[in-house]
């Protein structure tokens, strides 16, 4: 079993080939703890030298581990999930340490994650081909699928070892050998979890490799390299467009999980109680800084003002405090820059003629004044032109809306050029099923919110991306297609100019 450092160490090489490796300058970044803002570890700073090494490890190991029969494979999964789970404490406070995410949110999630890899491991031997009827006598004709071969799997600082459970099984018990880059703001959990599952004895070395460093020095690079034959994206909208720009090079196929606007929209027959407890897990958890955040949630008017009273009663008793204090509700935010975004889009929704009802400023914490702290915050009274209703904001942030009746209720849900998820809250069945194919989301929770498991497939629409992850067609993403002819007749070829 892999030592999980606890304690800080002085630097974290790239993960290549089975073995750390530093930057062929030396080159390092620092990784800052956000409860103060200071720097706790160091990572190395990798470039094109690092990539290149990296996507030849990942080559010269996808030979045996495409080979391994897919049971094998699946069976390994197995072993690596164990081997996850049990270092999976150690792994949820690395992952608090490095991004600010609450040890009470991330210690039950980082547990549940090897049920990622034993869903997998149990598709792996269920990759599905297809005998095809033809219009062709003598012919006989399938379909099977096939890994792409190297893959570059890269992932973001809100969630690491989430965003990369929901791709990195699937790529590997499809037989894929991997490159992995994460966010240069939290690299340490998945440089851990790598030496945990090698430590297993199922993962051979080369096949799974890390690449840490800046998105335009290695990010780039890896997903124009010309070994590289799909990539897998969780981030933002600007680098998604730099991805795809990248692979005008090597024209490899691209899943994209982006970020969102996520309505939620509340009915007077809801259950109110219920659907408040639901705004704040959708809005608060994560200090808001989750793709699927439910940050624009439209009332209906009849009940506005009841909901709104009782929001804020529930806001009021919220804690924002340290990532390992049991009693905190809210941690820090993971990244300075965006303590910067998020107080800006408060000032510009104030600016815009909202309201703030319940916090909108930096929370100082007595222990550590530098943390990057931000209260939980409500704002009211925003058309759907402000800024705060149209741009994801990724912090602790909800904008609350009166609406009429269904039709407005659809019409102010649907006015984003996101399109990931959408909460509904009803009582009525009839109107549930009536409204779900009306909402412009991949993603529709209807009486709850946030739920999320390995079966169900994952993705949105429009700016929020496209592709899917988890479920079969998770699976699928990481295969390509392959079509045979075989002749079974004896009969000579035909004339050799004519099609057949
Ligand atoms: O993410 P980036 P950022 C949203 C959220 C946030 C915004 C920007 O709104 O405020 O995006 O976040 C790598 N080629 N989400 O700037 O840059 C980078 O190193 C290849 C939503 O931190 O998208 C990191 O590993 N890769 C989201 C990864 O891309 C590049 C989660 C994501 O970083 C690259 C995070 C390049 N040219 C942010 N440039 C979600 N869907 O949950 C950077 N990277």
């Amino acid at each position: 079993m892999a030592v999980v450092h606890s304690d800080p160490v002085r630097a974290y090489g790239h993960w290549i080939a089975g073995a750390f490796v530093e930057s062929s300058n030396g080159a390092l970044l620092d990784s800052f703890d956000p409860s103060t803002g200071r720097p706790w570890t160091r990572i190395a700073r990798g470039g094109q030298a690092e990539v290149e090494v990296a996507v030849a490890a990942a080559a010269a190991a996808f030979p045996a581990w495409s080979a391994l029969s897919p049971r094998e494979r699946g069976k390994r999964l197995i072993v690596m999930a164990d081997a996850f789970e049990a270092a999976s404490p150690a792994l949820a406070a690395a992952e608090s340490r490095d991004n600010g995410k609450l040890m009470r949110e991330v210690a039950p999630l980082v547990s549940y994650l090897p049920e990622y890899f034993r869903y997998f491991a149990e598709l792996a031997d269920k990759v599905p081909g297809e005998v095809v009827s033809t219009d062709k006598t003598g012919m006989f004709a399938y379909t099977t699928r096939e890994p792409f071969g190297v893959c570059a799997l890269i992932t973001p600082w809100n969630s690491p070892l989430y965003l990369l459970s929901t791709k990195l099984p699937a790529a590997l018990a499809a037989g894929n050998t991997v490159v992995v880059k994460p966010s240069e703001h939290a690299s340490v959990s998945t440089l851990e979890l790598v030496q945990v599952l090698e430590a297993s004895g199922a993962l051979p070395a080369g096949v799974v490799n890390v690449v840490t460093g800046l998105g335009p020095e290695v990010g780039a690079h890896l997903v124009s390299h010309p070994r590289v034959a799909k990539i897998a994206f969780t981030g933002g909208l600007a680098t998604a467009r730099a991805v795809i720009t990248g692979t005008a090079q090597n024209l490899a196929p691209v899943s994209l999980e982006l970020g969102g606007k996520s309505p939620q929209l509340i009915f007077e027959d809801a259950d109110l109680p219920n659907a408040v407890v639901g705004v704040i897990a959708g809005v608060f958890a994560a200090s808001g800084q989750s793709c699927v955040a439910g940050s624009r949630v439209f009332v209906q008017a009849s009940i506005y003002d009841r909901f709104i009273a009782e929001l804020r009663e529930r806001v009021s008793q919220i804690t924002v405090g340290h990532p390992t204090d049991p009693s905190s509700d809210i941690g820090p935010l993971a990244i300075a820059d965006q303590l910067t975004r998020v107080a800006g889009l408060v000032s510009s929704a104030v600016r815009s003629g909202g309201t703030v009802v319940y916090g909108g400023q930096r929370y100082v914490h007595p222990d550590n004044p530098d943390g990057w702290y931000f209260e939980p915050t409500i704002v009211t009274g925003l058309d759907m032109t402000a800024p705060l209703m149209r741009e994801e904001v990724f912090g602790p942030v909800v904008a609350v809306t009166p609406f009429e009746d269904e039709d407005e209720a659809v019409r102010l849900a649907n006015d984003t050029d996101f399109g990931l998820a959408a909460g509904l809250w009803t009582n009525d069945v009839r109107r549930a099923h009536r409204l779900v194919p009306k909402l412009a989301a991949g993603l529709v929770w209807v009486n709850t919110y946030r739920v999320a498991g390995p079966a169900v497939p994952f993705g949105g629409r429009g700016l929020s991306g496209y592709g899917v992850e988890g479920g079969t067609a998770g699976l699928t993403e990481f295969t390509q297609s392959k079509s045979v002819w075989i002749n079974t007749s004896s009969d000579p070829m035909a004339d050799p100019f004519k099609m057949r």
